[in-house]
């Protein structure tokens, strides 16, 4: 008998006992047994040479319990008739928004469900959501009460039942569980500062600056403009706080088991009311370990499998989404065991880097290295989302296309802000860093595409390409592996806001700038095909429905990413079966031509968007920014 059976043999009456309904007790010890030796391994791992271990093992193991009994009888129900796919499906599409800025309070979120429906969304992200400092909050990634809604949006009852609301529509909930740091307003925070020992250790306090001088040799810096370094004293505690972010956002000290423990209630709590997605806020700084950079440590990683297996646990329904913005070899290490779907901000830079160069080979090259992860998970694939765009692709996968990375940046963030003589873009520089160089980009969709720039000239035909390059994009994300997630407000083609200049608690951000507030008056138009808007919201919802009628889509199916022969198209295939789908686009401003006879075997296929039949030993022409999606049925020749 080794010891976690040993410990199973404790544990299970004490865990029993907690029950009154035989089945349910059933559910929850069968759950948990199968996980048990895996999560005995991972918490002894990280608190293992703890004397306390026994009780804080046990203490977890209870949050997971009173969880699950606490859990509303329709969670329970949605836990076990819940698809184990559901969200690998090809009708899942997701959005993502700020509740005040795109329809002012939850209820507008209410409001606006038929829209949402009409669109064809199946996945809401709201941006966070809880009580937050004011003005400065981080866009609200500053977080006083994980259970406390912000009074200016909603209660936590109204947020309850727009889960519920939204679930009957077919749409899923997401939130994000900011878990690598607290505000320094949470009553955990407060309570730290008037001197309390135990909440002090949720926390990473140094007494002088000796040791954060240490730790801060080998750390990056995230905000160095707005938030240089990562420790900030606090005069009322005459101690250094561990601030990654900005200085009212605490570190969380994953080393207590008490923050395992007490986050793993958070969350629980989270599904209990109904989130199906958590969206894992800053996954790779979960732990520290001087000496090192304090990211994607392989203890971060064992904490992510332990909630995820409690999670399995107590709320199967709910899956975690990562959100690391790393180097792509870190990226897919949170992935499967420990996260079922992830952001895949590789494909977002590598969209927008080759619409800058017009070249796609560092696209192709990277994605057919990169793209496969575990069957039983899926990327989120994005164009935008609320943060900058980082260069965050491999500069080894550069090299190997013969491009040299750092220089390729730098090309990037001018041509994105402007200073490439013909850049399309409008986009803003973020977070220099004066000693790495390092530069980030912020805008929209929009005007980093072209349409800001297009609409101030009154240029027809730049107009129109900028509208085929959002659409380019808004394909790729459609039709590739995974869940495409969409960044409200590009849906109408919303172009930067600078009013974010006036207003003091957003003005040293620029990240606001991509933040905009709904556009009235475009999403009014969405329905005239001769509007900007209108032919950005139709070619969407169509691409959408098409998209959802055809389950080679579904995640579960594999991507092929295939070699074109042409440098300024994208090339990749999806299979089920007999059946295959090649989806080609160009990514430049200029006609292109492609052999189908190269990857396609038989005689003829259809495209999916204009139902026109092309016979495969035709050349054939794609104008700028164009694409088809080639469906056919019979064997085909690519590998
Ligand atoms: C996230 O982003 C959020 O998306 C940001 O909006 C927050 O400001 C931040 O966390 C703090 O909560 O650095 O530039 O590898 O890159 O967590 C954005 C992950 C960020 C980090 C990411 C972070």
């Amino acid at each position: 008998m080794d010891s976690s059976q040993g410990t199973w043999y404790v544990l299970r009456p004490l865990l029993a006992a907690l029950f009154t309904d035989d089945a349910q007790r059933t559910i929850f010890l069968t759950r948990l047994e199968e996980r048990f030796v895996s999560l005995t391994d991972l918490l002894l791992g990280l608190y293992g040479d703890r004397a306390d271990f026994a009780e804080q093992f046990e203490q977890i193991l209870m949050t997971a319990a009173y969880a699950f009994i606490a859990r509303p009888a329709v969670m329970h129900a949605l836990d076990a008739s819940r698809d184990p796919r559901w969200f690998q499906n090809e009708r899942m599409v997701g959005g993502v928004c700020y509740v005040d800025l795109y329809a002012g309070n939850l209820k507008g979120i209410r409001e606006r469900i038929a829209y949402f429906q009409e669109l064809g969304l199946t996945y809401l992200h709201l941006m966070p959501l809880f009580r937050s400092p004011s003005p400065q909050n981080d866009g609200g990634y500053a977080i006083s009460s994980f259970r406390a809604v912000r009074p200016q949006l909603g209660t936590m009852e109204e947020l309850t039942k727009l889960a519920t609301e939204l679930r009957v529509h077919g749409i899923s909930l997401v939130l994000d569980m900011v878990m690598n740091h607290t505000s320094d307003e949470h009553e955990w925070a407060i309570h730290a500062k008037e001197g309390d020992s135990d909440y002090q250790g949720y926390y990473l306090m140094f007494p002088d600056d000796t040791l954060p001088k240490r730790y801060e040799q080998n750390l990056r810096e995230i905000f160095p403009e707005q938030a240089p370094g990562n420790f900030t004293y606090v005069p009322e505690l005459q101690r250094w706080v561990w601030t990654t972010f900005h200085r009212y956002q605490w570190d969380l000290n994953y080393a207590n088991p008490a923050v395992f423990n007490v986050m793993l209630g958070e969350m629980l709590f989270l599904a209990n009311h109904g989130v199906e997605v958590l969206r894992l806020d800053a996954v790779p700084f979960l732990w520290k370990e001087l000496g090192t950079n304090c990211e994607n440590l392989p203890q971060a990683h064992a904490l992510v499998a332990a909630l995820n297996l409690l999670i399995q646990v107590a709320a199967p329904a709910t899956i975690f989404k990562a959100e690391a913005i790393v180097h792509p070899d870190e990226i897919v290490k949170y992935i499967g065991q420990e996260c079922a779907i992830s952001y895949n901000p590789l494909l977002m830079v590598l969209m927008w880097e080759a619409l800058a160069s017009g070249w796609t080979h560092l696209l192709q090259h990277s994605m057919t290295k990169r793209f496969n992860i575990p069957a039983n998970a899926a990327w989120v694939n994005y164009i935008r989302s609320h943060d900058d765009i980082g260069w965050g692709f491999a500069n080894e996968d550069c090299a190997e296309v013969g491009i040299d990375g750092g220089i390729h940046r730098i090309f990037l963030n001018r041509f994105y802000t402007g200073q490439v003589e013909g850049s399309f873009a409008v986009g803003l520089p973020f977070g220099y860093h004066p000693r790495t160089g390092d530069m980030r980009i912020c805008g929209t969709t929009a005007s980093l595409a072209g349409l800001e720039q297009a609409l101030q000239r009154g240029d027809a035909y730049a107009i129109d390409l900028s509208i085929r390059r959002i659409l380019a994009m808004m394909a790729v994300i459609l039709t590739v592996g995974g869940i495409p997630l969409l960044y409200l407000g590009d849906e109408v083609g919303t172009l930067n806001d600078y009013s974010y200049q006036h207003d003091e608690s957003k003005s040293a951000d620029n990240r606001w700038v991509h933040r905009p507030f709904a556009h009235e008056q475009a999403l009014a138009q969405r329905h005239d095909p001769t509007s900007v808007a209108g032919r950005i919201f139709g070619n969407l919802q169509r691409m959408i429905a098409i998209r959802k009628s055809y389950p080679i889509f579904a995640a579960y199916n594999p991507t092929n990413w295939l070699n074109s022969n042409n440098t300024h198209t994208v090339l990749f295939a999806r299979h089920q079966g007999q059946q295959a789908l090649y989806v080609a686009l160009n990514f430049s401003a200029y006609p292109q031509s492609l052999d189908l006879r190269q990857f396609i075997r038989s005689e003829h296929v259809t495209d999916l968007l204009t139902e026109t039949t092309y016979k495969r030993d035709e050349p054939l022409t794609l104008p700028p920014y164009e694409m088809v999606w080639l469906h056919s049925i019979g064997p085909t020749s690519e590998s």
